[in-house]
């Protein structure tokens, strides 16, 4: 491998050709709700139903990116993205969710395809980031084995009509999220409380993965797909065997119940027992489809989980301000306690070295696959202040830290080859409306105004210079108080 590190200057260089990217979703920037024929999602019906959004909130405007999108593609080129990452939304493309496309809304993203290949910036969508048509939910949602079925038609109808000038594709954005947010905790839509059908809808959404794999790689077998998944460091909070077996626990209902399928073709026998309760058994069938190979695999990091088998206080880690139930199937006595290090305004403890440790793991353990960062930020509650910018020193600190990882991990050796972070804009999060901010850019949510913060500099420089400032020079530290 060529040199990384500039020795003269210390400067952290990434390869050449490494993708500088940024990332969002459809429901959480698009808005344009009930516009060019798109039809409800369970996030539609979810945002209504009383007590599940802060406030009452919804994505029917959102950040307005349907109706700004050349803007926000002028606000990338400034930043010099190479790649962006942006989800397409099934209820637009097939409002039903099955039967023929709407023409109206494949439009909207082969325009903003061209737009991006017009600035140079490689367009990198998702097909499937939890904006379920809500007819689909209705006739049983991802537990119901047919969803994967709709899911590879509507793929494969968004691939004959970009196929021709999209490379790399993503299948499901954090199935973990939509299986067990959505249907073991009800904290995410649809808000159902069933555990057993949350472990089937995680095993429809990974064979939804491999159906449209198949679909859109007999079209183009030189385009790249694969899936993202949200994984987390997780440690034990003790040496007690009972925080061990905690740790063990959720290492495999967060990791393994994903990577082992989709990489090794199997799944984890140690979370097969324990979902035992809930009838999980999957078909060796279906296991062949999931685990083709596939050509990518996205990663997205935020956190390390610490974790606690015996009985006592848990540190709040809901993805929801309304949370009562466990998404842990399972495993729902496990605590999730505070290991001391700083945290976002999520509350999400800052630890760099989770990601490293992510990487390095993958390259132990799994057969070697190419690797990208799809989303990788910081959420917080932020204004604007007097001068009219944000001075987002932490944000800065946290994506220094984790840019370090991902180049440590690289000189390692792990075939990292680009780097999403959450998010270009401040948006829609989800249960959280709009109370957190994640964007490089501020979003003024009553005028739709745009602002880039200190951080969309500092991400620009990063980009311009290909790395980092060596060690000495660097602008923060995300392991360390979280603070420039
Ligand atoms: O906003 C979300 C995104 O939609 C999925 N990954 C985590 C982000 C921050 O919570």
């Amino acid at each position: 491998m060529t040199s990384l590190r500039n020795e003269t200057s210390t400067e952290i260089r990434f390869p050449a050709g490494f993708r500088w990217g940024a990332a969002t979703a459809a429901y959480q920037i698009e808005g344009a709700a009930a516009e060019g024929g798109r039809g409800p999602s369970i996030w539609d019906t979810f945002c209504r139903t009383p007590g599940k959004v802060l406030n009452g909130e919804n994505g029917d405007i959102a950040v307005d990116h349907y109706h700004r999108f050349a803007d926000d593609i002028a606000l990338m080129a400034d930043l010099g993205l190479t790649a962006y990452r942006f989800s397409i939304s099934w209820p637009r493309v097939q409002p039903a969710g099955a039967g023929r496309a709407n023409e109206e809304g494949l439009d909207f993203y082969r325009r903003l395809v061209d737009a991006l290949l017009a600035a140079g910036i490689e367009p990198w969508p998702t097909l499937y980031h939890w904006d379920l048509p809500q007819p689909l939910e209705d006739a049983g949602g991802w537990p119901e084995r047919e969803t994967a079925h709709r899911f590879a038609d509507y793929a494969d109808l968004v691939h004959a009509a970009l196929g021709d000038r999209v490379r790399n594709w993503t299948t499901v954005n954090e199935p973990w999220c939509a299986a067990f947010l959505g249907y073991a905790s009800g904290e995410h839509a649809p808000g159902r409380i069933d555990p057993a059908g949350s472990l089937r809808a995680a095993h429809h959404l990974l064979l939804g993965h491999g159906l449209a794999v198949e679909a859109m790689r007999a079209r183009t077998p030189d385009n790249g797909f694969g899936a993202a998944v949200n994984l987390y460091a997780v440690s034990p909070a003790t040496g007690d065997p009972a925080d061990v077996d905690a740790a063990r626990r959720i290492d495999g209902l967060q990791n393994r119940l994903f990577l082992d399928p989709l990489l090794l073709g199997r799944y984890p026998e140690d979370v097969l027992a324990d979902t035992g309760p809930y009838g999980f058994a999957p078909s060796d069938a279906d296991l062949a489809v999931i685990g083709r190979p596939i050509d990518h695999l996205g990663i997205n990091y935020y956190s390390r989980h610490t974790v606690a088998g015996t009985p006592g206080e848990a540190a709040q880690t809901a993805s929801s301000p309304f949370s009562t139930q466990s998404p842990w199937v399972g495993s729902d006595h496990v605590r999730f306690v505070p290991a001391g290090r700083p945290v976002t305004g999520m509350g999400w403890e800052i630890d760099a070295s989770g990601l490293h440790e992510i990487l390095t793991r993958l390259r132990r353990e799994y057969p070697s696959v190419p690797l990208y960062i799809t989303e990788n930020g910081a959420g917080y509650d932020e204004v604007l202040d007097e001068s009219g910018t944000v001075r987002d020193a932490a944000r800065i600190a946290y994506l220094d830290g984790h840019l370090r990882a991902c180049h440590e991990a690289i000189t390692e050796g792990v075939p990292l080859r680009g780097y999403f972070t959450w998010s270009l804009l401040d948006n829609f999060e989800w249960a959280w409306g709009y109370s957190k901010r994640f964007g490089l850019v501020h979003v003024d949510y009553a005028t739709q105004r745009r602002v880039p913060k200190d951080s969309a500099r500092w991400y620009a420089g990063v980009i311009g210079r290909g790395g980092l400032p060596g060690r000495g020079q660097r602008a923060g530290h995300g392991e360390g108080t979280g603070q420039p």
